[in-house]
């Protein structure tokens, strides 16, 4: 049977393919019917550049209405797409290439070089294009005389579609495999349970290489048929003013309290607008209270991750609660463990664990460690601590895994602890998350270094800047001696916040 996600997404277009699929404010419109003949025209080009079925695209592009052709060519032609955040440096997209082993990997054209001498040192064959302005090697320009026809590959249910990275508590990136079922389950579900109309059209400001604004965001809107306004990142003015030509927004916590300091934001801006959806980190109880009185708008808060795409929702129609996520979508089975793996009872807090047919299959390359995040009876272990309330509400009231989510980003201490200790220099380091007004948490580096040791929390900042995504590196950095640690020689992390809450001025 054929399952390839692209026959889903084609089976739900407009009959009439001149309708607009994707609208960039203050430029170009792609219709289905130019979505349809590029997608084939790109996959023609991967295709011929010797991309086969099941092999690896790493994708590290700016927002564009071409990146999303190409994420849907990547799909047409049963290949696995890599996105990646273009905040990545050298150093993190070196693992992510070895460890892939992608067949091509598309960029922008000013880190061509770049890429393509990463390919060579990881020791793969690798076809190296880019997405973007003219010039011959570009995919644009490569796609022009191909064919606007392609036969979709067959794939079926379980084959993947799509490998996502995150850091990991142990510091080595994992990529989490997502098969066509996974995705089109999920997509088909959000899509039914958020009750998208004919007449839907998304505000688009997230960015594409994270589960939230690739597959929740556009997946819906595919599957609506419908269009979207593409903004390549988010400004809160902008996106008040084409709020009036939008029904339908989704956004981190930061836009929402980023949205509300605006004086901008009133009922009138939002008339159009039936629903505001948030999500990768906690809503604040007062930016809910705040956008509700500004706005008369209530925020859908739904919660997920990237190992499965969504695992529960507020609803659509009744009481949306303000600090919770919702209940399990229908087809998510959602339980509380404690710490003997025992199912808890609704009102006690645990880890939570989630099964469906959007869980993922796997981390690449890592059956030990896949094996250890599911239990015997095939949930998956969330790393999220939560609770189930007497209506079924579910609420996220902390993490096992030692993880700041900054802006919606994940930050993994672990991984700039690591960048940290390989500075001349520093002979160990901690990294917190402290309360951030804009971004939620932020990064808190104590480094243990000797007085001599010539180093200073700028030289530290700046060196982890050529090394590490942006958002990855800490806002405030402090030198110490030594580090507090409990009887087992653990680092105290809660001291290390309580100790530094008062010299913390928001990281600013
Ligand atoms: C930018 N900076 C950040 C962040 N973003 N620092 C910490 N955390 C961040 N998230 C820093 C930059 O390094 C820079 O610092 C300065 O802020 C300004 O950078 P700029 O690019 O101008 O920032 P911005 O455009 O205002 O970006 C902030 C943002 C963006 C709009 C909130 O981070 C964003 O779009 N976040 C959304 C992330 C997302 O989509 N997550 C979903 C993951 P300097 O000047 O010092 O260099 S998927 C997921 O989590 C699951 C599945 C789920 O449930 O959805
Ligand atoms: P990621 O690994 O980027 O997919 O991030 C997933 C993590 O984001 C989850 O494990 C949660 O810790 C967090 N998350 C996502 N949505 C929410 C939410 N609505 N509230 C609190 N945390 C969330």
């Amino acid at each position: 049977m054929q399952s390839n996600l692209f026959e889903l997404f084609r089976s739900r277009f407009p009959a009439d393919r001149s309708r607009p699929f994707i609208e960039v404010p203050g430029g170009a419109t792609l219709s289905y019917g130019e979505l349809e003949a590029a997608s084939a025209r790109y996959a023609h080009v991967l295709t011929g550049a010797g991309v086969k079925p099941g092999d690896r695209v790493a994708v590290q592009v700016d927002k564009s209405a071409e990146a999303v052709v190409l994420y849907l060519a990547c799909v047409r032609a049963g290949a696995i797409l890599l996105p990646l955040n273009t905040a990545y440096q050298s150093d993190e997209l070196e693992y992510f290439l070895s460890d892939a082993v992608p067949a091509a990997v598309v960029c922008q054209p000013h880190r061509l070089s770049e890429l393509e001498a990463l390919a060579v040192k990881a020791g793969i064959v690798t076809c190296v294009l880019t997405l973007g302005a003219k010039g011959d090697g570009t995919l644009p320009e490569r796609a022009k005389g191909q064919s606007p026809e392609f036969p979709t590959t067959s794939r079926g249910g379980d084959d993947i579609a799509a490998i996502l990275y995150s850091s990991g508590t142990t510091g080595r990136p994992k990529g989490a495999m997502m098969s066509h079922t996974n995705l089109a389950s999920n997509s088909l579900t959000l899509h039914r349970l958020w009750g998208f109309r004919p007449d839907d059209v998304l505000l688009h400001c997230l960015p594409i290489f994270h589960t939230h604004g690739l597959f929740v965001a556009i997946n819906c809107v595919l599957l609506n048929g419908t269009a979207m306004i593409f903004c390549p990142k988010f400004d809160a003015e902008q996106a008040i003013g084409l709020l009036e030509r939008a029904t339908v927004f989704m956004g981190v916590p930061t836009f929402y309290t980023r949205l509300v300091a605006s004086s901008r934001l009133t009922p009138s801006a939002c008339r159009h607008m039936r629903l505001f959806i948030s999500g990768s980190a906690p809503l604040l109880e007062e930016t809910f209270n705040t956008f509700a009185a500004k706005t008369g708008h209530t925020i859908l808060e739904r919660y997920g991750m990237t190992e499965g795409g969504m695992f529960t929702s507020n609803p659509l129609i009744g009481d949306r609660r303000a600090g919770t996520v919702g209940f399990p979508l229908p087809d998510v089975d959602l339980r509380i463990t404690g710490e003997e793996g025992q199912v808890l009872p609704d009102g006690e807090v645990g880890i939570i664990e989630v099964k469906g047919p959007n869980i993922f299959k796997g981390y690449w390359n890592m059956p030990e460690k896949t094996k250890a995040e599911f239990t015997e009876d095939g949930f998956f272990k969330s790393g999220d601590v939560g609770v189930i309330d007497d209506r079924g509400y579910v609420s996220i009231v902390g993490r096992a895994k030692d993880l700041i989510i900054s802006g919606g980003y994940n930050v993994y201490p672990k991984e700039v602890e690591d960048a940290i200790d390989r500075m001349d220099g520093v002979v160990e380091s901690a990294v917190v998350g402290m309360p951030h007004p804009d971004f939620g948490e932020a990064g808190l580096a104590v480094v243990v270094a000797p007085t001599d040791s010539g180093l200073t929390p700028d030289g530290v900042i700046a060196d982890l800047r050529g090394r590490l995504a942006n958002y990855k590196v800490p806002k405030q950095v402090v030198l110490v001696s030594d580090l507090p640690r409990n009887a087992m020689g653990k680092v105290q992390k809660n001291v290390l916040r309580e100790t530094y809450a008062a010299m913390w001025k928001n990281g600013l």
